[in-house]
């Protein structure tokens, strides 16, 4: 698309402002140059890379592997990068990002130190004027959010917090300066993935580390190690082959699912299954049996291997119980990886709180009151998680058409067409949104899956001279059941976790991911494409936008 600023025809300023530089943000604007779209991405941060970039504590890392948490859609960029280990590391993968970012000439065209802040859409001009807190207002045809799904810190909501007088840490924005916790007396709140990553990766510089823990979680063995040069070179000989097996996995991962379900087998047979991938290690454990997820029975097998592991490492058995996980399924709430968690338990300077029993009373300038014990510290880390999926949409004041806001067409949680969009909201579409399999999948690729949808659709339509793509409202509520439907099938409503909103007070209860695996919504997504876009309202502007000619 061209345009000047003489042009009598309204295209905008850009054809697409992409929210986010992170894994979504990048390829969504690879892919839209690609479509000759004039792309502008706006990034808060003062760097690219997302999650990777913000998350920057110690221990962080990825539990997908590397040779799966990565971009595929160019050989030569996954033949040419050494990743060092076998779950990559934050340091590795912002490098990664960064040398994408390089590699495709990105920087031009992301505007970081950017928050996006508003977006209405035009009626008369089927633009959206996006606002962003530098002040700057720009219009463009689409809007693509790649915002990502755990972004927004949920509210520290802790009475007192301000007036610690240590220091303050938060994994979700980990300082960029270093921090050096050498001598101090260290908390850490949280034990989802980044309180358990975080314990053991600070514990030798403290002189003594609290880990205070609501809801023990279920723990697979996190088996890092080194990639050897000879394992590269064999996995590079099959890497696209392989890239294409994984996506037809449900999580988008060969994690090597079982096919029997734990009623088709004897108990020894179990034990021995279970600890034959127990052994390998990862999150292959959690998938050795096809019923875990939906049979109470068959999730207590799997719960009560993974339980027992625990006193197994841990020698206290006060703290082994404490730390073991119970009253809810397994994988209700996100499996976490260990990786020297458990055994940190074993040291006489890291000790478990349970804050459960005694929840938290407040923050206090010296420490953290559990009921009226005190607990002093030198430095406190909040590993409290994410306002996950909607979080960051919902920050954006988005106006679609009447001006209704996107805070109140999501008021009892998010609902879309295929995770792609809402109705409502013209041209505003989603990267791994709710409704699509995003965080109940490698996450990559789930976003490179829905960015090259997305984008084709957006290409596809502006070389029809549409300038319009709305969602039918009966093709959204159709699919808003089937995720539901697909959900209710299993234990995942079972947990209070965040696939659900239970971690934030007040959000409306709704599982936001769709539990169908990768495979069938391809299969779904692909049809209808295949189809010419069913369950979308594409209008044809009267003012004639020039094709970007067809899609690749
Ligand atoms: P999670 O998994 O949401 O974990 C947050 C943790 O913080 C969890 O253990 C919470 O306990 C705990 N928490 C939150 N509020 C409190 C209070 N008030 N008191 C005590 N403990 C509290 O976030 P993560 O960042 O670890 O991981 C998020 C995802 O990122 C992860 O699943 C991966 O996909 C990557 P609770 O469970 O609420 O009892």
């Amino acid at each position: 698309m061209t345009s000047t600023p003489s042009d009598p025809a309204p295209t905008g300023d850009f054809d697409a402002v992409v929210v986010g530089a992170g894994f979504s943000g990048l390829y969504a604007l690879y892919r839209l140059r690609g479509f000759g779209f004039r792309t502008r991405v706006f990034e808060a941060a003062n760097g690219v890379g997302g999650t990777w970039h913000w998350n920057r504590y110690p221990g962080a890392r990825s539990d997908a592997p590397s040779t799966d948490y990565s971009y595929s859609f160019d050989d030569a960029l996954q033949q040419e990068w050494d990743w060092s280990e076998f779950y990559p590391s934050q340091p590795e993968l912002l490098e990664y990002l960064n040398h994408v970012a390089d590699r495709f000439d990105l920087r031009p065209d992301i505007q970081l130190e950017t928050r996006v802040t508003a977006a209405t859409f035009d009626e008369t001009t089927d633009l959206w004027t996006v606002t962003t807190d530098t002040g700057e207002s720009v219009t463009a045809r689409f809007l693509v959010l790649g915002t990502g799904n755990l972004s927004v810190p949920r509210d520290a909501d802790f009475e007192g917090l301000d007036s610690f007088e240590g220091e303050l840490l938060q994994t979700s924005s980990w300082p960029q300066t270093p921090v050096d916790l050498t001598g101090k007396r260290v908390g850490v709140i949280g034990t989802g993935s980044s309180g358990v990553q975080v314990v053991p990766s600070v514990m030798d510089a403290a002189a003594h580390t609290k880990v205070f823990q609501r809801t023990p979680p279920f723990a697979a063995r996190g088996a890092n190690r080194k990639i050897t040069p000879e394992e590269r070179a064999e996995l590079r000989a099959r890497y696209p082959e392989y890239r294409a097996h994984a996506r037809t996995h449900a999580p988008g991962i060969d994690n090597n699912p079982g096919d029997k379900k734990t009623t088709d087998v004897t108990p020894e047979e179990m034990q021995r299954e279970y600890e034959e991938r127990w052994a390998v290690g990862g999150h292959s454990v959690t998938v050795a049996y096809t019923d875990v997820m939906v049979s109470e029975e068959a999730n207590e097998t799997l719960a009560d291997f993974l339980r027992a592991r625990i006193p197994e490492v841990v020698k206290d058995p006060k703290t082994a119980e404490l730390l073991t996980p119970r009253g809810y399924p397994v994988g209700a709430r996100r499996v976490v990886l260990e990786i020297g968690y458990y055994d940190a338990f074993n040291r006489d300077d890291v000790e478990l709180v349970d804050v459960r029993t005694t929840p938290i009373t407040r923050i206090t300038p010296k420490g953290v009151l559990v009921g009226d014990e005190e607990h002093e510290l030198d430095a406190l880390i909040l590993a409290t998680g994410f306002d996950a999926m909607t979080g960051a949409v919902l920050k954006i004041d988005i106006r679609g058409l009447g001006g209704q806001t996107i805070q109140e067409k999501w008021a009892a949680g998010p609902v879309s067409y295929l995770g792609v969009s809402t109705a409502g909201f013209p041209n505003l579409l989603f990267i791994a949104g709710p409704g699509s399999p995003s965080v109940l999948t490698n996450v990559v690729v789930a976003i490179e899956q829905s960015t090259e949808w997305i984008t084709q659709l957006m290409a596809d339509a502006v070389a029809d001279g549409v300038t319009r793509i709305d969602v039918d409202a009966e093709s959204e509520r159709q699919w808003v059941e089937h995720v539901n439907e697909v959900a209710a099938a299993t234990l995942f409503m079972q947990g209070d976790s965040w696939y659900i909103g239970a971690n934030v007070p007040g959000k409306p209860r709704v599982f936001m991911p769709y539990a169908g695996g990768v495979p069938a919504y391809i299969e779904r997504t692909d049809a209808v494409r295949a189809e010419g876009y069913p369950g979308f309202l594409l209008t044809k502007g009267s003012d004639e936008l020039a094709s970007t000619g067809s899609a690749s």
